[in-house]
């Protein structure tokens, strides 16, 4: 799966002239921070064409995978984010309704929608700034029971330690979705209640449990272009960058600090998530990157140039977590006029499967290797 390609050595020529610079080299740490900035500077039909050069090196062409979201416990979260509608400490302006952990049942029954209507992959979101151990059951319930239907599984629950993680991987978990949103710098206009160092942490313990990293931003929240480039730097510093890149575009929650900010003072203008999403495809050639949240809001014009831009990867149904998402027929239209097509799933084994003896009627599990 091109996702998990390994990434060859590091290009240690840093030319500047970025735009002539061979479309071969897929090291994720081949672009330093001018060379990023660069990147962003570039025309925009010039940074369009590397990118869909470079996008197709590693990616079937016109082939784009599709996940489907559900908020599994909504509201109520801990956490201040400053752009979220399910921060308990906005909870007075959003008027979010919460909703408790939801029945496994009807979590499979939406599993098995979203599979019915081409999705690969199934994303669960929780809002916990970390799962409880009374969560873990649950959650790994969840994990095994999608997989069962062949998709692949993907889940957003807050801070993982390394036990948690580990647990998530035995159960066969494809991804684990933690975003940085920001750069390091931006980042404490974001988010009072937890560092971007422990963002971090959580993604190492997920990278190191085996578990696919999904690790992305949001634009468009007041940042700069240099928190933006910052954010890019950030993920060629990491071991290896994430299998899967959400750029997701701001979508202004009334009542939240940054939404409310957004819709006085006007959203980034489009044509900048198209540039982020450009230079994530070009610095990381072997992740997908997803069209995530703002969608909505947007053309068939523009996301077909974001689908140039080198995105993979969209969010299919007619709800992320708690907003609205492009409709799924009108999704099903501009596949069609776009000419793209939808990838197949491909879910990794559990690392640790029920086995029965025949003879004996005994239950018990065999771990599986890496
Ligand atoms: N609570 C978990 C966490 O923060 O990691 C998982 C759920 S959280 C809603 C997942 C991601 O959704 C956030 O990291 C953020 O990037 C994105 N997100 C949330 N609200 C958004 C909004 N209004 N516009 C765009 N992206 C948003
Ligand atoms: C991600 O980066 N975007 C998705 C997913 N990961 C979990 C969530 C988008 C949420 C948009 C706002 C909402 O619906 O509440
Ligand atoms: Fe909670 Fe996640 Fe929303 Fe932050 S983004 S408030 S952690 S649900």
């Amino acid at each position: 799966m091109a996702g998990l390609l390994s990434i060859s050595e590091p290009n240690a020529d840093s030319t500047t002239d970025l735009l002539n610079q061979p479309d071969t080299h897929t090291a994720a740490h081949t672009y330093n921070r001018d060379d990023i900035a660069q990147l962003f500077d570039l025309p925009l039909m010039d940074l369009l064409l590397k990118a869909q050069t470079i996008h197709r090196e590693h990616f079937v062409a016109n082939e784009i995978q599709i996940s489907t979201l559900l908020s599994i416990k909504t509201g109520n979260c801990p956490e201040d984010c400053g752009y979220c509608s399910q921060s308990g400490h906005h909870r007075d302006t959003t008027k979010l309704q919460a909703e408790k952990r939801i029945e496994v049942d009807k979590v499979i029954a939406a599993a098995k929608r979203a599979k019915a209507t081409g999705s690969s992959r199934f994303c669960m979101g929780a809002a916990w700034k970390h799962p409880s151990a009374k969560d873990m059951p649950y959650v790994v319930e969840l994990i095994k029971e999608v997989k069962a239907l062949g998709l692949e599984t993907c889940m957003t629950l807050g801070m993982l330690d390394t036990d948690q993680a580990s647990q998530l991987a035995d159960a066969g978990l494809d991804y684990y979705n933690h975003n940085l949103d920001t750069s390091r710098s931006y980042y404490e206009q974001v988010v009072s209640t937890r560092s971007y160092d422990e963002r971090l942490d959580t993604i190492e313990n997920v990278r190191n449990s085996g578990i696919n990293v999904c690790s992305g931003n949001i634009v468009g929240m007041g940042e700069s272009r240099d928190d933006r480039i910052d954010w890019v730097h950030e993920l060629l510093k990491m071991p290896k960058a994430p299998e899967s890149i959400p750029v997701n575009l701001l979508v202004p929650i009334k009542g939240t600090p940054i939404g409310d900010k957004v819709l006085a003072e006007g959203q980034l203008s489009v044509l900048e998530w198209i540039r982020t999403i450009a230079v994530a495809r070009i610095c990381c050639p072997t992740s997908y990157v997803r069209l995530s949240a703002g969608r909505e809001s947007l053309s068939d014009s523009e996301q077909a140039l974001a689908f140039m831009a080198g995105a993979n990867s969209f969010f299919y149904g007619d709800k992320l977590l708690t907003t609205g998402n492009a409709s799924q027929s009108g999704d099903d239209r501009l596949m069609r006029e776009l000419g793209l097509t939808k990838q197949f799933a491909a879910p990794r084994a559990p690392k640790v499967l029920p086995v029965m003896d025949a003879m004996s009627g005994h239950q018990s599990q065999v771990v599986l290797a890496d």
